[in-house]
């Protein structure tokens, strides 16, 4: 494909008229080449950019070779078949280390969305008559500069942020947090693995003195209890699920979720507890455990601190009111208690369920207690084990310079800040002191009038935010939203000001770190389209416009970046200053951090803990609880049943940008909105499969096809959150700690679509 027929391929619903007016771009190197300075010129113009000349100069026109799949966290590696220089097709690499041979369908089917005809191919700018029309890079960063420079004039320096991801890869992560933090002058910024991993974060840092989740997949094969918490597995992250089913000490598998859902099909057995009553339950467990004598005391009096205020906490969990609590039997709870004591080697494992809740940070902090008591932690088969989900949320965790300084430092430790202006060879003072605003927050601030700008790279708010009315309404109150994403058409583009057109996964190089903590590598295999630059070059380019290049001196390309992100990482227990580059990622099918310098592992898969010592002060690891807090938005009269939500199929990703491109995964799941409900509720409200119903929360009313199944209690329903119109519903409430919104609970109200009131 060439650059000038993907731009005229593809086109911007909105930028119809533009397009009659404005020239069709040239070949796009030459467009550039006029219509920049020499600086851009030179960047812009980096070989390779726009061919395949920098990273497939390690590359053969017709070869085959590895790239990391980019979307789920498992991060499989995936053989990409080059012909002619072009990606022509891929499959499962059968010696990478996590999927061994296997993909899901996303994975297969991950070149299709690069060619969709939506791509986002030039810049765009919203004209007078309210149309995005094409533009040239030139105006659009003189534009970008402008207007957020002209914000920052009249309402001052912290009146724009920034929210970014967990999609892109790390070293233009690390970019944009520096950029924008160290460049621009912004205070604010924060990224969407708030709606998904903050709570994790909190937890880990808090219990074992940093973000570390301490398993590897083998853990999986290794395990003779598999404690499953919030976690739909088979469908979320199917191939960890089929790393489980390689285990072959016929484990239980125990499944802690409302729903009975495909993971919960498939244990040995499934606690469909009330929603959000996990904190009770898990205290409850603990009581259990404890009366029983069922504990390490040997690991808890070595490794630990606070469990004898724990131990007293819980002993007001008894099991007649955790049982009253989250509809469990008493027989259930003590069947649970009495497999987590049989096993040897029990890992607790937690994904969504948990994150997304008002109180998410407690109940993570509750499986990692019943972890530490037990002994069930720095072994193998064992853990207390945050699965993450986008395929770079761990990237996003060490090294975006959101809501911490780089590499797990403090933004407001004068030390810290000193060491990595250091470290980057800039002024400590561009480094903020205070910490940024969380999403909601910065949402929030939209509301007060103290944020004007936002610049938003590679999520989609507009769909993935709770309570979305709200949001809408609060966007199209920015003076200028800047939306740098692959397609023209996702709902946060549609509302932006300006859209810069990003190149996507594999139309670029760089790193990301997933669930296991393995850095695997992103490989250039296919040309972005038209005018498309990879996130990096757009950050740099930024950056020379900005006027704040000479911070950037040494950012030259993503391996340069890699090199300093490992200076950055020294000494910390994220230290991979032991990594040489890029090629020895490539060699040993991924690395998981730490890697210090001098290190030499004798097995690529690695746990952490197994020295039995943390990274608090004390090297101990911390028993942290609270008391259950009430439901935010309790069930009532009016709205009597809970909403959950959560993913619906294998083949859907998130808000579909992507995966809706595919022919071959559109086939795979239902393509209008649907609901589950229980036969009961259908009975009493009259409802019969496949009918069209109206779901009203008290932010909004949608409707869907009801899916009757007994895979949801009565009282509770299901949407999946890949339709549009979902989150109309959600209700804002977010973890006191991580501020990690509540996806998954809040009272709705279903009835027949002609039915009325
Ligand atoms: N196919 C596909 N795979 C994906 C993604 C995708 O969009 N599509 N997204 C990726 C991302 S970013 C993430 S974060 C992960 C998410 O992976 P998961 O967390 O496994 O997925 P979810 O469906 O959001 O939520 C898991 C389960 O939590 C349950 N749940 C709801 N409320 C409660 C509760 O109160 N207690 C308990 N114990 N459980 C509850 C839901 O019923 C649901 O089955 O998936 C990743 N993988
Ligand atoms: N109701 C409900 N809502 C939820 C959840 C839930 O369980 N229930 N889960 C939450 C969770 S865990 C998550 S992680 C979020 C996900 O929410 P989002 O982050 O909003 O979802 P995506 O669809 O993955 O958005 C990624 C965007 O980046 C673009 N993109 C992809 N690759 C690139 C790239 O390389 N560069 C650039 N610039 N753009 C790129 C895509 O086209 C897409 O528009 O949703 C949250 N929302
Ligand atoms: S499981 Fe995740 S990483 Fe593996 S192929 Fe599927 S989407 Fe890609
Ligand atoms: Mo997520």
């Amino acid at each position: 494909m060439t650059t000038s027929d993907a731009s005229d391929a593809s086109d911007a619903s909105d930028a119809s008229d533009a397009k009659k007016t404005s020239p069709a771009p040239k070949q796009a190197d030459n467009l550039l080449l006029q219509r920049n300075g020499p600086l851009t010129r030179e960047l812009l113009l980096t070989p390779g950019e726009f061919g395949l000349g920098r990273v497939p100069a390690r590359l053969k026109p017709d070869q085959t070779t590895t790239v990391v799949c980019g979307f789920c966290s498992t991060g499989c590696g995936l053989n990409v078949h080059l012909k002619d220089g072009e990606a022509i097709n891929l499959s499962p690499n059968t010696d990478y280390p996590v999927n061994l041979g296997m993909a899901c369908p996303k994975g297969w089917e991950a070149l299709t969305p690069l060619r969709a005809t939506d791509r986002a191919t030039t810049p765009l700018l919203r004209n007078a008559r309210g149309k995005l029309e094409r533009v040239e890079w030139d105006v659009a960063l003189r534009t970008f500069v402008d207007r957020f420079k002209a914000i920052q004039e009249a309402h001052g320096k912290e009146s724009i942020a920034f929210i970014s991801t967990g999609q892109i890869v790390t070293e233009e992560m690390a970019f944009l947090g520096a950029l924008a933090k160290f460049g621009m002058g912004m205070l604010h910024g924060d990224g969407n693995t708030r709606q998904c991993m903050a709570t994790a974060v909190v937890a880990y840092k808090e219990a074992f003195g940093f973000d570390a989740p301490p398993y590897t997949y083998r853990d999986f094969e290794e395990s003779d209890v598999v404690v499953l918490v919030g976690s739909n597995l088979c469908i979320a992250h199917p191939i960890m699920w089929e790393r489980l089913c390689k285990n072959k000490n016929r484990p239980e598998i125990l499944v802690v979720d409302p729903r009975k859902t495909e993971t919960a099909m498939a244990a040995t057995a499934h606690y469909a507890l009330k929603p959000k009553s996990d904190l009770t339950l898990f205290y409850g467990i603990a009581h259990i455990l404890i009366q029983r004598g069922w504990i390490d005391p040997g690991y808890i009096e070595a490794h630990t601190v606070d469990f004898e205020a724990f131990k007293a906490h819980v002993a007001d969990f008894t099991p007649a009111r955790v049982s009253e609590a989250t509809g469990l039997s008493e027989a259930q709870l003590a069947s649970f208690a009495e497999k987590i004591h049989n096993g040897k080697r029990v890992s607790f494992w937690w994904t969504m369920g948990v994150n997304q809740s008002h109180e998410g940070v407690r109940v993570a902090q509750s499986l990692i207690n019943l972890a530490l008591m037990t002994g069930n932690i720095g072994r193998p088969g064992t853990g207390a084990n945050s699965i993450t989900g986008q395929c770079n949320a761990m990237g996003s965790r060490m090294f975006s310079n959101t809501t911490g300084l780089f590499a797990g430092h403090d933004f407001t430790k004068e030390e810290h800040r000193k060491k990595i202006a250091g470290i980057l060879g800039i002024p400590e003072e561009v480094i903020p002191t205070r910490n940024s605003l969380a999403y909601d927050q910065i949402i929030e601030g939209i509301l007060k009038g103290k944020i004007k700008g936002l610049w938003i790279i590679a999520t989609n708010p507009a769909h993935s935010w709770i309570n979305q009315e709200d949001l809408h309404e609060l966007l199209g109150r920015l003076e200028f939203l800047v939306v740098q994403d692959m397609y023209a058409t996702t709902e946060t583009a549609e509302r932006a000001h300006l859209v810069l057109p990003a190149a996507s996964w594999a139309e670029k190089e760089g790193t990301f770190i997933n669930s296991e903590r393995r850095i695997g590598l992103v490989k250039k295999v296919a040309r972005a389209p038209g005018q498309a630059l990879a996130d990096f070059h757009i950050f740099q380019l930024v950056a020379q416009y900005w006027g704040c290049g000479e911070l950037f001196k040494e950012w030259k390309s993503p391996e340069a970046v890699f090199q300093i992100l490992k200076r950055l990482s020294k000494g910390q227990p994220c230290d991979i200053t032991g990594i040489d580059g890029y090629t020895m990622l490539d060699e040993r099918g991924g690395i998981q951090w730490p890697y210090p310098e001098g290190a030499a592992f004798e097995t690529n898969e690695r746990r952490l803990f197994e020295d039995g010592q943390y990274y608090r002060p004390d090297q101990k690891a911390k028993f942290a609880f609270q008391a259950p807090r009430q439901l935010p938005e309790p069930t009532d009269e009016q709205y009597p049943l809970t909403l959950l939500t959560g993913r619906g199929s294998s083949s859907q990703w998130h808000t579909q940008t992507r995966t809706k491109k595919s022919a071959v995964l559109q086939r795979l799941y239902p393509k209008e909105i649907y609901v589950e409900l229980s036969p009961v509720d259908a009975k009493r409200i009259g409802i019969e499969m496949n009918e069209w119903v109206v779901i009203a929360s008290r932010r909004a009313e949608i409707k869907a096809r009801a899916f009757v199944t007994n895979s949801v209690k009565p009282g509770e329903i299901f949407v999946p959150m890949h339709y549009e119109i979902t989150n109309k519903l959600t209700f804002p409430a977010f973890d006191q700690y991580s501020r990690q919104p509540s996806y998954k609970a809040c009272a709705v109200k279903v009835r027949r679509e002609e039915d009325r009131g």
